[in-house]
């Protein structure tokens, strides 16, 4: 599969750092005309008698026209970032320069890297699978301390592990199914059905584990939406204040001051939170403006992940007991909270919604307990679940592939319930086995692999 992929064979460049100017800027070459290239532009020493993992100084020429004085760093083959021969050329950070040493490495017959190449070749030597290298490109794009954990965790082959694990107990199962296929005229079981029944039960348990870790790693990846939603005048906009710690909405004592949605992000326990205030739901309005308003409220509510619903602990009790009704419904995730408890005091609000289980009592204008709703809101989206070390899924196409294999699971279970022959549980197995092996990458083809490195950086 590997030589067959076009211009494998190319020794290719790009820029490694971001594009602009810095104290220094890093050139990686990858290929096997790697040392030949650089050579050619360094004049002072010999590069193809130099050692593995040392580093040179000195100038780099095209022609007799000096570019820049760099650092070497070279890497030999398989001992690499991509398996292949490397050099880096750590030069002085202007675009410029980066442009003259590029274009010259390409005189000498380097080709421009495209997207992901780098880790690409990484993956087809076998220095990391494809879930590995998946979580490189989550690991640069990471922006909270939970999402570079689970992509440093998928990196260094924690799922990889897992999912090995499961994919060998099969394999061997597998053989012996296949065996079976063998002697199919002599009607023999090689393979205990017992056996391989209580292993597809735990193969689905994982599996499904890992299924559910994705609501999760989906968190810790794109953030969760909270939508703050209640009557004008409830302190939505107060509440946004508050926790973002900022002026960012207005917030006045007129019904209906906020007409459109505002979002800002906060970080809460490394955790992104998309904050969405917005125009308060009342029953009866005339005003067209605010109707607009009012739609797109329900609308964000519906989309959110969580909704913060809130209200004045001066409202009836009757009312806010509807809205809690209605709420619970339409199937929302929310937590229901009491503002303005400054107002009447924190004991009396207490008292008088004490029939009400899990209520908020706050202030945000005061910025009383808001402390707890933080916690609540991360509780709610953890639901206990911890997070150091266990294997989360945070990757959409790992997700769809391992639903593919707990449908096959499913499928070989109720094959062994109906006492199906072997041949027939093979079939199953072997999707199994495929859709496992897509996420490591040990079943791949060329296209889905374009697909995913295509979403890389240049020099990647
Ligand atoms: N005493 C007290 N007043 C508050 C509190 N929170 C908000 N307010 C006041 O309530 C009024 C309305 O606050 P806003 O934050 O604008 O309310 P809103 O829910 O965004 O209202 P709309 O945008 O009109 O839907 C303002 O006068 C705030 O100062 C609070 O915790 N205690
Ligand atoms: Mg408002």
């Amino acid at each position: 599969m590997i030589n067959s992929l076009t211009g494998w064979d190319d020794t290719i460049v790009a820029l490694a750092t971001p594009p602009g100017i810095g104290a220094i800027g890093v050139i990686r070459l990858s290929g096997k005309d790697t040392f030949k290239i650089v050579n050619d532009l360094f004049p002072s020493k010999d590069l193809l008698q130099e050692p593995a993992n040392t580093l040179h100084v000195g100038f780099l020429k095209q022609n007799n026209k000096l570019l820049d004085e760099v650092v070497l760093s070279l890497f030999r083959s398989p001992r690499s970032y991509t398996g292949e021969d490397v050099i880096e050329i750590s030069c002085h950070g202007s675009p410029f320069i980066h442009q003259q040493i590029i274009g010259a490495c390409i005189e000498k017959g380097a080709r421009l890297a495209k997207p992901g190449e780098f880790t690409q070749r990484a993956f087809l030597n076998g220095k990391l699978d494809l879930a590995q290298a998946e979580a490189v490109a989550d690991i640069i794009a990471s922006n909270t301390e939970a999402s570079h954990k689970a992509a440093l965790h998928t990196m260094r082959g924690g799922f990889s592990a897992r999912l090995k694990e499961l994919r060998e107990q099969l394999i061997r199962f597998s053989a012996l199914i296949e065996l079976e296929l063998d002697f199919s005229q002599e009607d023999v079981e090689f393979a205990d059905r017992s056996a391989f029944y209580k292993l597809i039960n735990e193969l689905s348990k994982s599996t499904n584990q890992l299924i559910s870790s994705f609501q999760l790693g989906n968190v810790i990846k794109n953030g969760v939406s909270v939508a703050i939603i209640g009557k004008p005048n409830a302190g939505k906009s107060t509440l946004l204040n508050t926790l973002l710690n900022e002026n960012r909405a207005i917030v006045s004592d007129i019904p209906g001051t906020t007409r459109d949605t505002i979002e800002e992000v906060i970080n809460i326990d490394g955790i992104l939170f998309r904050l969405i205030d917005t125009a308060g739901i009342r029953q009866h309005t005339t005003d067209k403006l605010e109707t607009a308003g009012m739609e797109r409220s329900l609308e964000k509510m519906k989309q959110a992940d969580l909704v913060l619903y809130l209200f004045d602990a001066r409202d009836e009790k009757p009312e806010v007991r509807n809205k809690k009704v209605e709420l619970e419904n339409q199937q929302l995730n929310y937590l229901l909270l009491a503002n303005k408890i400054d107002e009447i005091g924190e004991a009396e609000a207490k008292e008088k919604f004490s029939d009400f289980e899990k209520l908020i009592f706050i202030s945000a204008k005061q910025n009383l307990h808001t402390e707890v709703l933080k916690e609540k809101m991360v509780d709610t989206v953890l639901q206990g679940k911890v997070q150091t070390e266990s294997t989360i899924v945070t990757n959409a196409r790992h997700y769809h592939a391992l639903k593919e294999a707990a449908k096959s699971l499913n499928d070989i279970q109720r094959g062994l319930d109906n006492k199906l022959p072997g041949d027939l549980l093979a079939l199953d197995i072997r999707r199994c086995l495929h859709y496992l092996g897509e996420i490591t990458g040990q079943v791949s083809n060329e296209d889905m692999l374009d697909y995913i490195f295509s979403k890389f950086c240049i020099g990647k």
